[in-house]
Order: C-alpha cells, then structure tokens, then sequence
C-alpha cells in the first residue's frame, strides 16, 4: 500500500528528542529521512543513557525510527559538496541545533534558497524571537517557561514539571505539521519557507487553560474549581491545582483499593454534572441529587472536597478497574492510573500499533511507541532505527558518488 509522504526527502539534521519525533513521524507517513550525523560520535543520545554496554540506547532508537543514517562532516569542504547535493535532491531539511548554527555551517537561509528554492527548511529552537532566542534549551527548560511548571503539582508544593515530554515531543508534533503545511503551500507556490516551532510556544500553547484560568481570576478573584477554594486566598497568578480537572466539569484523583501498597491504585473521577444523579446512586447519597446544597453545579463548587471524599470512601472499596467498570457502566467519565508496566503490557495497545515491539540485530526484541495518529489509507509499519551510517554509501550511491570516491572520502574522516 502507498504512504502518505511517499516521495518526500527530508534532509534529517536533527538530535536529541524534539527534532527526531517530528521526523520519525514523517518517516511513519512514509517520508524518505537521511539522518545527517557525525562520524564516530552521531546523535548524542546513541550513547546516553544506556542499558546495554556499546548498543544504541533506548532513548535513541524510540525516537529513530524508519529513518536512514550516514555520517558527515559538514563543516569539512568536501562534507559540504556532499551537503550540497542533499540540499538539491531533497525537499525538507529539518533541524534542531542550537541557534545560528546551521549559520555557522555556512547553510543560511539564502544559501539554500540558492541550491533550491524549493526546499523547506523547519527548525525546532528553544524560544521565538525575543530576548532568549540564542539560548539552547531542554525539555525542562521549556516547560518552565512555557506555563507548566508553574501550574503543574501541588498548593503548598514546589513548582513541577510533568513527566510527558511537551516541550520536546510536543514542539516535534507541531514542528511536523508546519512541514506538511508548507509542502502543501509549495504546490501552488512552487517556493520552500521557513518553518519555525519554539519550545517555549509549544508548551504555552499546551497550557491554554492556565492562560484562561488567569484571566478568570483575574476578573473575579478566584477560581472556584480549584483546590484553594473556598478555603485559600488566590494571589496574582494562577496557582498550582493539585489534581483538579482542568475542564468545566470537576474532578479529582481518588484512592482505590490497595493504595497503601501500590502507587498507582488511583482512579481518575470526574463529576460530571450530566450524570450527578448517577453517581450520588452508586455512592449511596440520594438524598444529594434533591438536596439544595448539591443539587446543581454551582453549589456543588463550594463542596467539592467533601464530596471527592465520600467518592474516595466508595471507590476505596474497589479495585481501580472494579471502580472504572461500575462507573462506565453509569457513564461517569473516569480513567484508572495506569502504571507503564500496565500499559507495555495492554493487549489493545499492541493491538492498534500504539506500543509496538521491534527487532534490533544489536538489542533483539524492545518495546516503542508506534504512530499515534493512524490513517486508514497509510498503514504505519515500524522498523528500527539505524546504525551509526548504515546507509551512507547507499546513500552517496544514489548522489552519483562510485565507491572509490567513497572510499577516498572515508579515508579523508569526512564521511
Ligand atoms: N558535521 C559537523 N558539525 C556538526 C554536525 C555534522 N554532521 N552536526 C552537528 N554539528 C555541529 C554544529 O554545527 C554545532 O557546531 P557550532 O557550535 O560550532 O555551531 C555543534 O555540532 C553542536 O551543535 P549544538 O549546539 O546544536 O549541540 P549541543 O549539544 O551543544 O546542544 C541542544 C544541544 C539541544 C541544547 C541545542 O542543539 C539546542 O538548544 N537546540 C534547539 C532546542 C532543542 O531542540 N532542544 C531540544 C533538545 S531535546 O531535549
């Protein structure tokens, strides 16, 4: 069956996590992604973190997936030929070096331009213009600085970052629908652009409601969802809301069976008023669904802790799946806290392709994540990352390099 992105060259000048999750994603749609890495050393994450001695990590082959590798030097003359004749046959390059760097190679934007106008060049940076446009940034960097750890964790607790990579897989995700954008905006153009996605914006732009919740307050004093109300004062910016849903509907993380002992027994409970007559049954207080001060969603703001609590009573006498199954059946929104052990092992998300296992000659058998989005037409099938340069002659081959100007090459360390 045909890909989405059949056809497509992306020039894969990326490292570390942002950059390779949007062009392992491209890839997964079908796109042809030659990653540019440094002889001897590539990718940085190749090494780190390891957990088998001399093997690409972990960190490296969940984030490399379907992408070809070869190693060049490109700040040697010849590694800018070979450079040069990437540029030419390629459609996208994709980079996330620290600022000015792709400058500094010698590959600005008008130079490309000149090799081939049509080329789209997408970067990932830690910030947009502005006064920390030349710093680099991490995953963390970005999400306190974009919203999260300020509105992430507890009342009277430190500020906290969360453990989805927002920052760095999120800014990936936009990163690559910038690209298909602009891939489509070249057919009627004919022209490449520039495509930029900022950590700092992606993350913000995953935090809207913290940016609503302050104007809220703002306006009116406090936030009558969260946990600081009625009890606390609010100060002059949003503050940290523990478990508290961020949507219209309140709710709360809840102790299940066997909480002593296992940190993940918790079931995720929403209060949707939509069902309130339903969960006042299953919980044994009828009387709520006509008493005054439960009956209707605003007077139930004032009472949320305590009524969480007597939730809590219920659903500790259950099991976390016990507790989930009673509620669906109520079409009480709710969710089990999965463990990661859980869910590398749930059978449905083997079944859809979202946790896939993969062979890799060096590692055998891991675990990844497969392509979140699926598209009936362009069937995602996993393979493994590549070696350090595994496709570098393959790839020179194909610019028209024989193999004694490849071996000439290797012997000068510039491939
Ligand atoms: N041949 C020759 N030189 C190469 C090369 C190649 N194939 N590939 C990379 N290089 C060079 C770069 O040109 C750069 O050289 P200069 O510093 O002389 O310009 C150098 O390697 C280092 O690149 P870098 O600054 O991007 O790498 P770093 O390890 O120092 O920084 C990071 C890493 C992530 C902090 C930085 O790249 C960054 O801020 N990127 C943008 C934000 C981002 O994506 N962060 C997410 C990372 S995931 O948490």
């Amino acid at each position: 069956m045909s890909k989405a992105l059949d056809g497509v060259r992306i020039l894969d000048f990326t490292h570390v996590q942002s950059g390779p999750t949007c062009t392992q994603l491209l890839a997964w749609f079908g796109a042809d992604v030659i990653k540019v890495e440094r002889a001897g050393e590539g990718d940085a994450t190749r090494g780190q973190l390891r957990d088998i001695p001399d093997v690409d990590s972990l960190y490296f082959t969940m984030l490399n997936h379907n992408k070809r590798s070869i190693t060049l030097d490109t700040k040697t003359p010849k590694g800018k030929e070979v450079l040069e004749k990437l540029i030419r046959q390629c459609d996208v390059l994709v980079e996330n070096f620290a600022p000015g760097a792709l400058d500094r190679m010698g590959f600005t934007w008008s130079r490309i331009q000149e090799l081939n106008p049509r080329m789209i060049v997408a970067s990932v940076k830690g910030f947009g213009p502005g006064p920390y446009e030349d710093c680099k940034v991490y995953e963390n960097v970005a999400q306190c600085t974009g919203g999260a750890a300020s509105t992430t964790g507890f009342v009277d607790g430190p500020p906290m970052v969360t453990g989805a990579q927002i920052g760095d897989s999120g800014t990936g995700l936009n990163l690559a629908l910038g690209i298909v954008a602009a891939l489509y905006q070249r057919n009627s153009t004919g022209r490449g652009q520039r495509v930029l996605a900022a950590m700092q914006d992606a993350v913000l732009n995953l935090c809207r409601v913290k940016l609503r919740d302050q104007q809220r307050m703002e306006r009116t004093g406090q936030l009558k969802e969260y946990p600081q109300y009625p009890d606390q004062p609010f100060g002059e910016s949003v503050p940290r809301a523990g478990n508290a849903s961020g949507g219209g509907q309140p709710g709360s993380i809840l102790k299940c069976k066997g909480w002593e002992t296992d940190p993940n027994a918790y079931v995720y409970f929403i209060a949707q008023g939509a069902v309130w007559p339903a969960i006042c049954k299953v919980i044994g207080e009828e009387g709520w669904v006509s008493d005054e001060a439960y009956a209707t969603p605003p007077a139930r703001l004032t009472h949320l802790k305590q009524i969480f609590a007597r939730v809590e009573e219920w659903t500790k006498t259950k099991t976390k799946f016990e507790a989930v199954d009673i509620l669906n059946k109520y079409d009480i929104p709710c969710g089990p806290i999965l463990s990661m052990k859980e869910i590398a092992e749930e059978p449905s998300l083997r079944a859809s392709g979202t946790v896939v296992e993969v062979y890799h000659p060096k590692r055998g058998k891991y675990l990844t994540v497969g392509n979140p989005i699926k598209l009936s037409d362009s069937p995602t099938e996993v393979t493994r990352s590549p070696l350090l340069g595994e496709h570098t002659d393959e790839v020179l081959a194909q610019l028209g390099y024989d193999a004694k100007q490849i071996a000439a090459l290797r012997e000068e360390r510039v491939i």
